[in-house]
């Protein structure tokens, strides 16, 4: 369903979610296309978008935002600059942190992303952490944490989640089920992964994750309760994996998305043709907008126009400058000329 805001705000959200999955898209050719320009191993958003977007679509500069391996959407949704993001995926000095970071750990705290981490589950208790500080300091701020299925197996997820309901604290536990398995088949003993906060007194509501309309409205609901102190409340939003995230590295399978599939779908390659028909958030998303008036043309010209932003910020990225070598121990000790 679309979202009940008007259409500025919708498509608004649409713009959000290509400007990252044409990040994203970058971000793989920057793997494919070149050797050891990512150092190591990388994750993607593709698939999650609707999440992402439309809960930040809801929070203020000053509210905080934790995130996973899957942070570049996160930072993105949140208002950070593509540009900034896609030079420190590939350690540019000119990246969100100044290429010390990389993939992994892309933090903006300007935008009130203050920490990133790839350790599943990490950024849980910091989160913890913020929310604390807000209460303590009684301001108006809460702290978002995006994590995925996969981190409710960590110890952490349920001391953070414990300590968060018996102090109240202004915080949303948003877990991103993307049903990614690894290894020997269901990670969890649980039936229902919302079991666990509704054994803590944390109330939870699941929702389907690819439907702009349902988050929206969902988080709408969600931060206006943490933000009125009825917090910490827990959503568990089910996404589609997208085949192109069933490697260990991210791959391009069916090339970029192509926003004419939205409405011409079996022009798309076999093996993305079911999920960008059924499961893509964004062509679903595009779909709805259409049948709600919005043409073709208008939302053709939207993704040129984002998608020449987002070349943009990658040359911008892939020109920048590695980091000196001196620059190496900036930052590393608490001292003067740091
Ligand atoms: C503590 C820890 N254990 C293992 C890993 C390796 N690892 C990276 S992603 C991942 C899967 C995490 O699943 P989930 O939290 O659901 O995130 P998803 O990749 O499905 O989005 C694992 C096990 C890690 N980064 N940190
Ligand atoms: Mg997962």
């Amino acid at each position: 369903m679309l979202p009940d805001i008007p259409r500025d705000r919708q498509l608004g959200i649409l713009r959000k979610m290509l400007m990252i999955r044409r990040a994203e898209e970058h971000c793989i050719r920057f793997n494919e296309e070149h050797t050891g320009l990512i150092r190591g191993h990388f994750h993607v958003y593709i698939g999650q978008e609707a999440t992402g977007v439309s809960v930040c679509d809801w929070l203020n500069q000053d509210d905080y935002v934790f995130t996973t391996h899957r942070n570049h959407g996160h930072v993105i949704a949140k208002g950070g600059e593509p540009k900034k993001v896609l030079a420190e995926i590939i350690g540019r000095a000119t990246g969100y942190c100044q290429g010390r970071a990389g993939t992994f750990h892309v933090a903006a705290p300007e935008v009130g992303i203050l920490h990133t981490s790839a350790i599943v589950g990490g950024c849980l208790a910091l989160a913890g952490g913020t929310a604390y500080a807000a209460q303590m300091q009684e301001r108006k701020a809460i702290t978002v944490v995006f994590f995925g299925d996969g981190a409710m197996e960590e110890g952490v997820f349920y001391e953070t989640l414990n300590i968060a309901k018996l102090w109240q604290l202004p915080m949303i536990f948003w877990m991103e089920n993307n049903y990614r398995r690894t290894g020997r088949g269901a990670g969890h003993a649980a039936t229902e992964l919302t079991n666990v906060p509704k054994a803590l007194n944390v109330e939870t509501a699941v929702i389907d994750g690819i439907d702009v309309g349902i988050v929206h409205e969902t988080a709408k609901e969600i931060v206006r309760r943490v933000r009125a102190g009825q917090g910490p409340l827990f959503v568990e939003a089910r996404t589609h994996l997208w085949p192109g995230n069933a490697f260990a590295m991210p791959k391009l399978v069916g090339g970029s998305t192509d926003i004419a599939w939205a409405w011409n779908p079996s022009a798309a390659p076999e093996k993305v043709r079911d999920w960008h028909k059924d499961s893509d958030p964004i062509l679903n998303y595009v779909r709805e907008l259409e049948s709600a008036g919005v043409s073709r043309g208008e939302i053709e010209k939207l993704d040129a126009l984002v998608s020449s932003e987002i070349d943009a910020a990658a040359r911008f990225a892939l020109e920048s400058p590695l980091p000196e070598a001196k620059a190496a121990l900036t930052y590393a000790f608490a001292a003067k000329g740091n």
